[in-house]
């Protein structure tokens, strides 16, 4: 399907009323919820920030699986607070996406459902302890990279968001990095459960930056509007430039025969696997129907707290009427 352009118009939108809203980018103003906005760019933050909200919230069950199971108490509760960190994403994104008209009903509606994305990362398994420090120092890592350029977008709520998360998520990737750089010095059995969540971890950090930009439909126009301010293919040299050598430095062995350094300093990946990357997002391989059956049960089981609270609404309206 061919995506909309900035330069697309839709039924009662005028070229004048572009126009002035191109202009506001331009001028690097915010946009915020009662402003006029083009229907496509609405139309977009509601599926990005909705995607994002949701994988936050799926996000909790990797790691969450391991809070019981924590090798001390120190290390648990580091492990409770950033899994509570990650419902709380959930609640600023779901408020933002709010802002632009989406119901909390609907986009929970679609998340059930299974007509909704969330990030392929999350359809993987955390199969050992040492995968809860590497998903904080890659996974927490490659969100860092990706949403300190969200910071800077175009839609205020989004924006203020992204710098609140971020600077909890910064929080996570430093315990992460921490956990993983004592396993790869510690026992010969910590260093081979540190190479083994990173060989399991690597390639899937890297595709959970989106596809190569020749192949992101959605790039160009979110690009033009200011809401990503670099490219998937960008932000993905960062991460890797930035990780590569501390984690080699950990003395751990990245998966990857055909990483090498260009001229310019860059690290540069061999191919990735594409074909897994959307198998993962169609749910074709992978979690996908654990983590919708996890979220489908929680959103039953609290169905009596969202009665108790319509009804404790309803009795306060009605005395406030009285
Ligand atoms: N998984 O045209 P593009 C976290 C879809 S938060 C699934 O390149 P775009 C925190 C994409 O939606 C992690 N689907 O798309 C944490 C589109 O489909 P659509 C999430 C993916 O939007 C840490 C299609 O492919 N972060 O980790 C993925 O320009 C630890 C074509 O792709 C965000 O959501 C994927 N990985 O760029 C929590 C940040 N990649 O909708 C717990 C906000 C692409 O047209 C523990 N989002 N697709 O049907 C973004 O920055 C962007 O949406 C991208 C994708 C960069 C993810």
């Amino acid at each position: 399907m061919t995506q909309m352009q900035p330069t697309d118009l839709h039924p009662q939108e005028t070229a004048e009323q572009h126009a002035a809203f191109n202009a506001r980018i331009a001028r690097g103003e915010k946009i915020e919820p009662g402003d006029w906005m083009p229907a496509e760019y609405r139309r977009q933050l509601i599926r990005m920030i909705s995607q994002h909200a949701h994988s936050e919230v799926v996000g909790m069950l990797p790691e969450g699986a391991w809070i019981t199971r924590a090798p001390s108490l120190k290390r648990k509760t580091i492990l409770i607070a950033k899994v509570q960190d990650e419902a709380g994403h959930g609640q600023y994104l779901y408020h933002a996406a709010e802002t632009l008209g989406a119901t909390r009903e609907e986009m929970l509606d679609a998340l059930l459902a299974g007509k909704a994305k969330y990030s392929s990362i999350f359809n993987y398994p955390s199969l050992t302890w040492a995968d809860v420090g590497m998903i904080g120092w890659l996974v927490d890592g490659a969100a860092i990279k990706n949403q300190t350029m969200l910071a800077g977008c175009s839609y205020g709520p989004y924006s203020r968001a992204m710098v609140r998360i971020c600077s909890e998520e910064t929080f996570h990737h430093k315990q992460g990095k921490e956990m993983i750089v004592t396993y790869a010095q510690g026992t010969p059995e910590q260093r081979q459960m540190a190479q083994d969540a990173l060989n399991r971890w690597w390639w899937p950090s890297l595709m959970m930056l989106g596809p190569h930009d020749a192949d992101s439909p959605n790039t160009g126009a979110l690009v033009q509007w200011g809401i990503k301010l670099k490219t998937n293919d960008e932000v993905r040299q960062e991460f890797i430039n930035e990780h590569v050598p501390e984690l080699l430095e950990a003395g751990l062995t990245i998966p990857d025969p055909d990483l090498h350094q260009d001229e310019s300093g860059n690290w540069i990946h061999g191919p990735i696997n594409w074909d897994e990357f959307w198998a993962v997002v169609k749910g074709q391989q992978g979690l996908n129907r654990e983590r919708l059956g996890a979220r489908q049960q929680a959103h039953e089981e609290g169905a009596w707290v969202r009665e108790a609270m319509q009804a404790y609404t309803a009795r306060q309206m009605g005395q406030a009427a009285d």
